[in-house]
């Protein structure tokens, strides 16, 4: 018999009690930490801290931007591979938010791509306060092989992780739906995964306030 399957949704609607959580929390301070460059320059493992991975240029420092309402807290480009460190951003005191460099094509030298790559993985697979990895998604294209890839090292990590598909102010509204049908196909293969999907663009709006009410139930 086959494995019963997790129904993945997409988030629609959220109490308006977490709406307010989330809203009230990004409103508060967020500032830069420091960008670390290999696991012993991580800040102690003291509170909880979530983090955006994906592949390069699709869009997490964009997304951490719109989160806070600050478009230059977090260097965005469009030169994917933009991001090379492990940004650590703090909420106040409640916990950290990461901006992770991307996987896949990178516009820099291998040596260093596989620098920060190997320094990625060990990350996502080994912080303890990790709370969950937003998993983000380029809502035209949807769920690739480096993205499987990662995936399956936070299914083996046992890290939970919710995917957010982004630039969802990109597509046309069919397209949306296809791409939305086959990344909860994808997300089925992976234990791990969160059941809810998040669909968001940085440029619109799209689907933040749900995304800071999710934070807000996890740091
Ligand atoms: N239309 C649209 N463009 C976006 C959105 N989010 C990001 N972009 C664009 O996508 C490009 C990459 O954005 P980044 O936020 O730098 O992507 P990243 O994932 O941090 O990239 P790396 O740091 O290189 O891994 C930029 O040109 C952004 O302006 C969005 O919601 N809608
Ligand atoms: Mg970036």
């Amino acid at each position: 018999m086959a494995a019963p399957q997790v129904p993945f949704t997409v988030a629609e609607a959220a109490e308006a009690e977490a709406l307010e959580l989330g809203r009230r929390l990004f409103a508060g301070p967020c500032d830069f930490v420091k960008g670390v460059v290999a696991m012993d320059g991580l800040p102690p493992p003291d509170r909880p801290e979530v983090c955006f991975a994906g592949r390069s240029n699709v869009g997490k420092s964009s997304l951490i931007n719109a989160l806070v309402g600050r478009k230059g807290l977090a260097r965005a480009s469009n030169t994917p591979g933009r991001t090379q460190e492990i940004n650590y951003f703090a909420l106040g005191e409640r916990g950290y938010l990461i901006d992770l460099p991307g996987y896949g094509y990178a516009e820099a030298p291998p040596a260093k791509v596989a620098e920060w790559q190997a320094l990625l993985r060990a990350y996502l697979a080994g912080r303890v306060t990790l709370r969950r990895a937003y998993v983000l998604i380029d809502a035209r294209h949807g769920v690739k092989a480096a993205d499987h890839e990662i995936m399956d090292l936070l299914d083996r990590a046992a890290v939970s992780f919710q995917a957010v598909l982004t630039k969802a102010d990109k597509p046309k509204t069919g397209s949306l739906a296809r791409v939305i049908a086959a990344v909860k196909a994808d997300l089925a293969r992976h234990p791990t995964a969160y059941p809810e999907i998040l669909v968001t663009s940085a440029q619109n709006g799209t689907g933040l306030e749900l995304l800071r009410a999710a934070v807000a139930t996890l740091i």
